[in-house]
């Protein structure tokens, strides 16, 4: 399978630290997507990336849906559990770390797109404040876990995403300091990147 993406996308990232974690082999093209759309139209009507094109050529899109499949392939490296009230916690800290990316995200395009006479600070602010909100959110949950995982005694999707998040949060947007305000969770970041898993995946 290969691997549609610049690991400077944070969903990008997930996918790829999570497919180490899982111990399934792919290999990775980091095109780029918006200077380079048609190699990723080809396989994704949405032209974004991380897109997942398998051996026999079907293309998974969306990091949610890539990792759901994902999941299935991996037994029991799944990182989701299947099932439950540990399914829906799991998911839950996941969607707060995929909003968290969501909102950092919108942040940078404001700037990166948009001339500078039409750059909406409070737009920018906005999105900021958000992504604050589910760091402050996972930190929390870091403090709470201490020495364990987010979810439980092994490392689940909710800690690579968390950890991606936190980040690109901190790649993307220097001046919002993240690791002094959200110990925990820069912690936890800190024991994921120490993982072959996520140090073969640095932007
Ligand atoms: N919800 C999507 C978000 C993917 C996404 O926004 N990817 C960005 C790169 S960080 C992208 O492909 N942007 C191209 C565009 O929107 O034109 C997912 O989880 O895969």
């Amino acid at each position: 399978m290969k691997l549609l993406g610049s690991y400077r996308s944070p969903y990008v990232r997930r996918v790829a630290a999570s497919l180490n974690l899982m111990d399934i082999a792919y290999e990775h093209d980091a095109v780029p997507v918006f200077d380079d759309p048609d190699a990723v139209k080809t396989h994704n009507p949405l032209v974004r990336v991380p897109t997942l094109v398998l051996d026999d050529g079907e293309a998974l899109v969306e990091s949610y849906a890539i990792l759901d499949a994902l999941d299935d392939m991996a037994g029991n490296n799944r990182l989701t559990p299947a099932s439950g009230a540990d399914r829906r916690n799991v998911m839950k800290l996941t969607a707060v770390g995929t909003g968290t990316m969501d909102k950092t995200v919108w942040a940078v395009y404001e700037g990166r797109f948009h001339p500078k006479e039409k750059y909406h600070k409070p737009w920018v602010e906005h999105n900021e404040a958000q992504a604050v909100g589910g760091l402050g959110f996972l930190d929390e949950c870091a403090k709470a876990a201490g020495d364990n995982w987010l979810a439980g005694d092994s490392i689940s999707q909710a800690d690579v995403t968390a950890a991606v998040a936190f980040a690109f949060a901190k790649m993307a947007r220097p001046k919002l300091d993240v690791d002094a305000k959200f110990t925990a969770l820069s912690a936890l970041s800190a024991r994921c990147e120490a993982m072959d898993a996520f140090s073969s995946v640095t932007p």
